[in-house]
């Protein structure tokens, strides 16, 4: 059997499981085997995509990287000629997009990649398509900007899924979940609150699955087992997402159906693009921070800008070679510094606003 055939299996037995509190932790058993074979799946599309090549294999680039996901001929390539000086061709027909196309969005001082990709369809995770290329591509994004139209709200849900069988998770973040494997002993459950979602069967069947049979598992949260394999599995991605509905030239604005916040625009008439610009840039999180010289003022309109979050490592790597090659430590000034003028390392995450002196060996 095939791995598309054993989810399929288990995803049948795990639809005709009555559920109750005897069956849970067989039907826990049951998800994180169909978690362990989608990985797989994953794990065999990603190294496809990378080792052929095949026009998918793009290198990260700039502060941050967008990728658009949409059906085909929804206008993905109109938009990211207009966000972008990229050159990706657009026409009337459906899969006129074939392989991976980059462009760099400059917006408020920070250099934004954008990546142009095929149409995706349904079916696209079991290799609809380009679908494993795609999602493979989707995996390595910061924002993923899903583009539809006005005629058809029944695409988000497709797209969605789709990139949630691949492990995308879009606006969310890891469970907070811990486990710490022990010796010897079993396993001992935690938890802040009280679990109505997961029985200790359940929670014991799923770690075992994963190799954990001693040792203790805390819960910050009342969540599923859903929750708990997310926990579990290595291959989860946090993304962020911004919705765009194109062509809205043809219905006068977004009809009902989209989700709240998406933004409407009419890509081959250049309506909309600043908005689209300035809703990437917000969703992305930049923020300033500063060099100090060794003499002379700091440059307080020349920040550096960083993705929220970036470490004193990533800010080096904006910096000319020898300053992440002969680094050894950094003094800070800011809202990140314990104290001020605090002596840190290469891991140490910066915050908007604050200043940063590198010594070099
Ligand atoms: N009415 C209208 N048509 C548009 C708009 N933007 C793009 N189109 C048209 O939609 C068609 C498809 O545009 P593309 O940019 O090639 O679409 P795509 O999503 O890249 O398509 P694939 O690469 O095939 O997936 C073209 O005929 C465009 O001229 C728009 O804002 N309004
Ligand atoms: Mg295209």
């Amino acid at each position: 059997m095939g791995v598309d055939e054993k989810i399929k299996a288990l995803e049948d037995e795990i639809r005709n499981t009555k559920r109750h509190k005897g069956t849970e932790h067989h039907i826990g058993l049951l998800l994180a085997k169909v978690a362990r074979f989608k990985r797989e799946r994953v794990d065999r599309a990603i190294k496809k995509s990378s080792i052929s090549g095949g026009g998918f294999d793009i290198r990260k680039e700039g502060d941050a990287t967008v990728v658009m996901v949409g059906f085909p001929s929804v206008g993905k390539s109109t938009l990211i000629t207009k966000l972008t000086n990229a050159k990706s061709k657009i026409a009337a027909y459906e899969f006129t997009t074939l392989e991976c196309i980059p462009g760099i969005l400059e917006y408020g001082g920070a250099s934004i990649q954008i990546l142009d990709l095929p149409g995706i369809i349904a079916g696209a995770q079991v290799g609809k398509g380009r679908g494993k290329e795609i999602l493979s591509v989707a995996r390595k994004a910061d924002l993923i900007l899903i583009l539809l139209e006005p005629l058809n709200p029944w695409q988000y849900d497709v797209i969605t899924k789709e990139l949630r069988e691949v492990g995308i998770r879009l606006e969310g973040h890891p469970p907070r979940i811990s486990v710490k494997k022990g010796i010897k002993g079993g396993i001992r459950i935690h938890s802040a609150v009280k679990l109505t979602r997961l029985t200790p069967q359940a929670i014991i069947s799923v770690l075992n699955e994963y190799g954990f049979h001693n040792g203790d598992i805390t819960f910050g949260d009342n969540y599923t087992t859903d929750d708990l394999i997310d926990a579990l599995e290595a291959n989860r991605v946090y993304s962020k997402a911004l919705v765009v509905v194109n062509k809205v030239d043809l219905t006068g604005g977004i009809p009902p159906g989209f989700p709240t916040g998406a933004v409407g625009i009419s890509a081959d008439r250049g309506a909309g693009i600043e908005e689209v610009k300035k809703a990437i840039y917000e969703k992305l999180g930049f923020m300033k921070v500063y060099t100090k010289p060794r003499t002379g003022e700091i440059k307080w309109n020349e920040p550096m800008i960083m993705k929220t979050g970036s470490t004193i490592e990533a800010m080096c790597r904006k910096l000319p070679k020898a300053f992440l090659k002969d680094f050894k430590y950094a003094l800070i000034w800011g809202k990140s510094a314990k104290f001020q003028g605090q002596r840190v390392g290469l891991d140490h995450v910066l915050q908007d606003g604050d200043v940063i002196f590198i010594v070099k060996r």
